[in-house]
C-alpha cells in the first residue's frame, strides 16, 4: 500500500520550463529574481543588459519550474544582437509555459503584447509589470483588452520590484507545468557556475556606473577563480572597443576602476558569503561586438550566418 502512494506521488510530479519574454527593460530579470527569490539575474535601470540565456530553478515538493530570462531586443544592430536574438529564441520553442512580461507603463510594450502570437501549443501567460506605474481603472481596460484576443491563459498584474503579485504568477505557472519528474536536482537554484554570476556582477556594476554606449561596449571575462585560500581570489578582465572607454573605465587617477571593483566586490561577498579579493583589469578589443569570433571567445553563442 505505501509503495502505490508512494509512485502515484512520484507521478504527480509537475516540472518543466518556463520560458520569460519580452521587450527591453521591463521586468523580466526583476522578476526572475523573485520567482527564485534569490537575485541570480543582473538588473540595471538600462534597456538590454541581459545578454544570455540564464536558467533560475523553483522547486517545492510537487513541482519544479526552470525559469528561463532571456535578452529583450528591439532591432539587431551588431553580431552580439544576433547572439541575443538566438538566445532568446530559443528560449521560446524549449518552453513549456511561455511568460510574456509587459511594462505597463509603456505603451510600445502593451502594444508589442497585443500583436505577439505565442507558439501553437504552448501555454501563454500574460504579466502585466510595472502595475504601479498605471491608475487602476488604466489597468482594468488593458487588461480587457488583452484578454479579448483570447490568447492568454491567465493575466497577472504585478510589481515585480516589490514582489507584489509574484505569488499569483508563480501559481498560475506551477498549474501549467506538464507532468514530469524533476529536470535539475531539486536542492539547486541554479545552472551556472559561481564564476559566470560573478563576471555577471562585475558586468552589472559597469551598467550602473558608466554612462551611454560604455556599459554596452563592455564584456566581462574571469580570468583567475581561485576557490582554496581566504579570501576567495578573482581576476576578471573588463573588456572595452576602444583605447577612450578604457580610460574612462579606469578614471582619473583610478578612480572609477576603484568604485567598480569596491561595488562588484561587495556583491559577489554577498553572493558567495565570504571574504573575496578582486583584481580588475582592463583591456581594448577593438570592435568586439562585431566580430563573432571575438564573441565566441567571450562566452556568447554565435548564430551561423550572423552579420
Ligand atoms: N516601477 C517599477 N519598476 C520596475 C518593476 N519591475 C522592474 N522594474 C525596473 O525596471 C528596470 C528594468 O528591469 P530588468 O529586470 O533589468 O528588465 P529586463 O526586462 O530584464 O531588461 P533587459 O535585460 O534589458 O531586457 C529596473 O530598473 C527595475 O528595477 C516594477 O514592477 N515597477
Ligand atoms: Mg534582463
Amino acid at each position: 500500500m505505501s509503495e502505490h502512494v508512494a509512485s502515484e506521488a512520484v507521478e504527480s510530479f509537475k516540472a518543466g520550463i518556463c520560458s520569460i519574454v519580452g521587450l527591453p527593460n521591463v521586468g523580466k530579470s526583476t522578476l526572475l529574481n523573485q520567482l527564485i527569490g534569490e537575485r541570480l539575474s543582473i538588473v540595471t535601470a538600462k534597456a538590454q543588459t541581459t545578454r544570455q540565456r540564464l536558467l533560475g530553478i523553483y522547486s517545492d515538493d510537487r513541482h519544479q519550474a526552470v525559469f528561463v530570462d532571456t535578452p529583450g531586443l528591439l532591432e539587431p544592430r551588431y553580431a552580439l544582437h544576433d547572439s541575443m536574438q538566438a538566445e532568446a529564441e530559443r528560449a521560446r520553442s524549449d518552453a513549456d509555459v511561455l511568460l510574456y512580461v509587459v511594462d505597463v507603463g509603456w505603451e510600445r510594450s502593451s502594444d508589442h503584447a497585443g500583436a505577439y502570437t505565442p507558439p501553437a501549443g504552448v501555454p501563454a501567460i500574460l504579466c502585466l509589470n510595472k502595475k504601479d506605474r498605471l491608475p487602476d481603472d488604466r489597468l482594468n481596460s488593458l487588461e480587457l483588452e488583452h484578454a479579448g484576443r483570447g490568447i492568454w491563459h491567465s493575466i497577472v498584474r504585478t510589481r515585480a520590484t516589490s514582489g507584489e503579485g509574484v505569488d499569483d504568477l508563480k501559481r498560475a505557472i506551477l498549474g501549467l507545468l506538464p507532468e514530469s519528474p524533476p529536470l535539475y536536482p531539486v536542492d539547486e537554484i541554479a545552472a551556472a557556475p559561481v564564476r559566470f554570476f560573478a563576471a555577471e556582477l562585475v558586468r552589472e556594476t559597469c551598467f550602473e556606473e558608466l554612462a551611454d554606449e560604455i556599459p554596452y561596449a563592455t564584456a566581462v571575462e574571469i580570468e583567475t577563480f581561485r576557490e582554496s585560500g581566504d579570501p576567495l581570489y578573482i581576476a576578471a578582465l573588463i573588456y572595452v572597443e576602444k583605447e577612450s572607454q578604457k580610460g574612462i573605465v579606469i578614471g582619473r587617477g583610478g578612480s572609477m576602476i576603484k568604485t567598480i571593483g569596491r561595488k562588484s566586490r561587495e556583491k559577489i561577498e554577498h553572493l558567495v558569503d565570504r571574504p573575496v579579493y578582486l583584481d580588475l583589469r582592463v583591456k581594448v578589443i577593438p570592435n568586439w561586438r562585431r566580430r563573432p569570433g571575438r564573441l565566441k571567445l567571450l562566452g556568447y553563442d554565435v548564430p551561423p550566418g550572423s552579420r
